[in-house]
């Protein structure tokens, strides 16, 4: 038998970028593109043991997770913390950008945040290792789970019924883009994975439609919790007009306005909370927002802020200063909805459901797909993270990135959209 230390000894890392198909769904930037780029990141121990992580797969970030895969090798699987040291040391891994968006809905892109994500697509990885060469769960090794299954929320986005021109694939939702085509795909989304909260991503039509949406939200299913996210796309004043429309009927406001300073006066101005995952998205933001009152609810994203490790600080600091915490996402595969399954069930004041682009993902990376079941995802005590890869699904959405002219290798709402309307542009921030 071998010696722990070599068992947990990297011997090889793996990247695959993949692009995974995604639907025409609206946001304030424009559509998602048919296909979306993710990064499977996966470790190998010298005992040969696999753990598996995703991030983000845009160019940038593959660039890096490059670099920091060269410099992995002979290190330990349970060396978490020494991997911030590590890809940092990779030049210009930390230094400022010129304040670039990549494509997301995540505030302004700096190098650090992009540091940050990708190593959390190899401290997931690593996790997944050392739980199978130890025969733990991935939430034992964060300190054990203290529930047995993490509820998330419906995600309702206005999208149309396919892509311009019928690019990628087709699917049976039909459009959405009016409050009963809201509460059409809500009813699914219940019918389907039993879900009990909604969030509709906003910021695609004037206010006082996704005001109309809400309130056809709240009549169809009464006293359940309901959130509307635009994005940062409205002003202080839009902003507190929607809270006073939706007062009393909105579990929060997300990102209603953009940056600090505005979500402090909207949040000192109205009693609807408001939610964050863009003006509190890494550690040197929280001193300004708390001191200001800016945000009642930090929605974490283990891929930005760095890890599952670091999303158990957050909680931590959370929770001092009486802040909610709850988790949005992105368009991801199920490694990631595993690992967002795990921290969550180790986080004790959870008071949100969170959300998840999951059931908007037909394709995966993983054998078997997680179940959402009265809208909650069992959390798994099976070793590492509890999901296992499947090779040939993994190599086909890798042969389709190979394959790709460089259209869809970088996530690009706003060209997507001028597929559409060749007129469009990034809109003005605010947009009403
Ligand atoms: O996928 O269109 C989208 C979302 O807007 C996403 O990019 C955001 O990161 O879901 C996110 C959010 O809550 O802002
Ligand atoms: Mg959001």
């Amino acid at each position: 038998m071998t010696d722990l230390s070599t068992a947990l000894s990297l011997a090889e890392v793996r990247l695959t970028p993949v692009l995974i198909a995604d639907p025409p769904l609206l946001n304030t930037h424009g559509v998602h593109q048919p296909y979306t780029p993710r990064l499977i990141v996966e470790v190998v121990t010298a005992d040969g043991i696999t753990g598996v992580g995703e991030t983000y797969g845009d160019a940038k970030y593959l660039a890096l997770a490059r670099e920091l895969a060269a410099a992995l090798p002979g290190r330990r699987v349970d060396g978490l913390n020494g991997l911030h040291a590590l890809a940092a040391r990779i030049p210009g891994s930390g230094a400022p950008e010129s304040g670039v968006d990549v494509g997301g809905q995540r505030g302004v892109q700096t190098a650090d945040k992009l540091r940050l994500s990708v190593v959390s697509g190899f401290e997931v990885a690593c996790l997944d290792a050392l739980g199978k060469a130890l025969g733990l769960p991935v939430h034992a090794l964060l300190g054990g789970k203290v529930r047995d299954a993490v509820e998330y929320s419906a995600y309702l986005f206005y999208r149309w019924a396919e892509h311009p021109g019928g690019a990628g694939q087709r699917d049976d939702w039909g459009a959405a883009l009016d409050p009963a085509g809201v509460v059409e795909q809500a009813r699914r989304f219940v019918r389907d994975y039993g879900f009990g909260s909604f969030k509709l991503k906003g910021g695609v039509f004037p206010p006082d439609e996704e005001i109309a949406a809400i309130r056809a939200l709240a009549a169809a299913f009464p006293g359940r919790p309901l959130r509307l996210d635009p994005n940062g796309a409205w002003s202080v004043a839009t902003s507190l007009y929607v809270a006073r429309e939706l007062g009393g009927v909105l579990e929060y406001l997300e990102d209603p306005t953009l940056g600090t300073a505005q979500m402090a006066e909207v949040a000192a101005a109205t009693d609807v909370p408001l939610a964050t995952n863009m003006c509190v998205t890494t550690f040197p933001e929280i001193p300004e927002a708390f001191a200001k009152g800016a945000v009642q609810v930090v929605l974490s994203d283990h891929h930005y802020w760095g890890g599952l490790l670091r999303t158990r600080e957050l909680a931590a600091i959370c929770r001092t200063f009486g802040v909610g915490l709850s988790m949005h996402s992105n368009t991801h595969t199920g490694i990631s909805l595993a690992a967002m399954t795990h921290v969550a069930a180790t986080v004790s004041d959870l008071d949100n459901a969170c959300d998840s682009h999951y059931p908007w993902q037909t394709e995966d990376v993983i054998t078997r797909r997680l179940p959402f079941e009265g809208g909650r995802i069992e959390v798994s005590d099976a070793p590492g993270l509890g999901v296992e890869l499947d090779r040939e699904r993994l190599e086909f959405l890798h042969r389709r990135w190979l394959d790709d002219d460089g259209t869809h290798r970088d996530r690009d709402d706003v060209a997507a959209m001028r597929v559409a309307d060749p007129d469009w542009v990034m809109p003005a921030v605010p947009r009403w």
